[in-house]
């Protein structure tokens, strides 16, 4: 592993110490928000985990080595474009290619699971697409969730997404699903889609006695912890769905399937809004960081 695998120092020291750490990814960097608001959520997050006294660590494939925190200069690179797309099959193809790539939810939570970081926090995860029936088309991100120790942070699944069947999967798979001060499952640019999630939770420590249970338990596989939007930042469901039906139409239309679709969708919705996802976006990545920092804060003290 430490061939492939190089941690910065002050997040060595900080995992070897047992303090707070928390990953982040860098798929959304370079395909799923536009340059340059993609670099400079991506730098905002890592300052606001460490305003809520966790330590960041962004993590990316470059070189050929998967890099657990990130310098400017990467940080660059990642959001100009033309970075590969790395889930959990591409890994292997990447590091013994020598290349780059942008981390999805679960590759990173596999990098971050070999550094021993346990709370990440993105903006959405993958999940059942529409139409799933027919494509199979099912994020690598949830069979991750269901094997791999680390909770992921989000604002629930964008609604290009079938959330119901999304839900399903989660449930077979045994992932739990904790709303973190909500009793639903948030829809990303919205707070509400009207599907109870299995608990809520409505503060750090009571997400952190969960993520004890769990582990101690030998329950192997993540957890994630829905965050919904902050209200004043969430955008209207109607507008959203009728731009997510287009979106959708479109792909179906020009044959877009496989790892393009989900940044397909992505990029198309951001047009489609006319900018006004990209505020939202923000403000839920940074909203996810700041409770993502204050779990694994948590977390960290109870395992002390
Ligand atoms: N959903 C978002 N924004 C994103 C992604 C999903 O709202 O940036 C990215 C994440 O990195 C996620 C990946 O892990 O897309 C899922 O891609 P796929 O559906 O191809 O598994
Ligand atoms: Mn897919």
């Amino acid at each position: 592993m430490l061939d492939y695998c190089v941690i910065k120092g002050e997040i060595a020291a900080a995992i070897k110490a047992g303090r707070a750490v928390v990953a982040l990814e860098s798929t959304v960097i370079s395909h799923g928000l536009p340059y340059p608001a993609n670099i400079e959520a991506a730098k905002a997050m890592e300052a606001t985990v460490r305003a809520n006294g966790a330590v960041p660590a962004t993590i990316a494939i470059l070189d050929g080595r998967i890099r657990i925190g990130l310098e400017a200069e990467d940080f660059e690179r990642l959001a100009a474009g033309g970075i590969r797309k790395v889930s959990r099959r591409d890994l292997p193809l990447v590091l013994a290619a020598g290349g780059d790539g942008a981390t999805t939810v679960a590759a990173t939570m596999i990098a971050a699971r070999l550094a021993g970081i346990s709370v990440f926090a993105t903006g959405g995860i993958g999940g059942v697409h529409r139409g799933a029936e027919t494509t199979l088309d099912i994020s690598a991100d949830l069979e991750e969730l269901a094997r791999t120790d680390v909770a992921v942070v989000c604002a629930g699944a964008k609604a290009i997404l079938d959330l119901p069947k999304t839900l399903e999967y989660l449930e077979t798979r045994g992932v739990p699903v904790v709303g973190y001060g909500t009793d639903n499952f948030p829809a990303f640019y919205t707070a509400q889609c009207n599907l109870p999630v299995d608990s809520r939770c409505d503060s750090a420590d009571d997400v952190a006695r969960i993520l004890r249970a769990k582990w101690q338990l030998g329950l192997s596989g993540g957890a994630i912890i829905a965050v919904p939007i902050p209200e004043e930042a969430a955008l209207d469901a109607e507008a959203i769905e009728q731009a997510i039906r287009l979106a959708v139409a479109e792909a179906e239309g020009q044959g877009v399937r496989g790892k393009e679709l989900t940044p397909f969708l992505l990029a198309r919705l951001e047009q489609l809004t006319e900018g006004a996802s990209l505020v939202a976006n923000r403000a839920l990545l940074l909203n996810n960081a700041a409770v993502a920092a204050q779990i694994a804060v948590a977390y960290a003290t109870l395992r002390r």
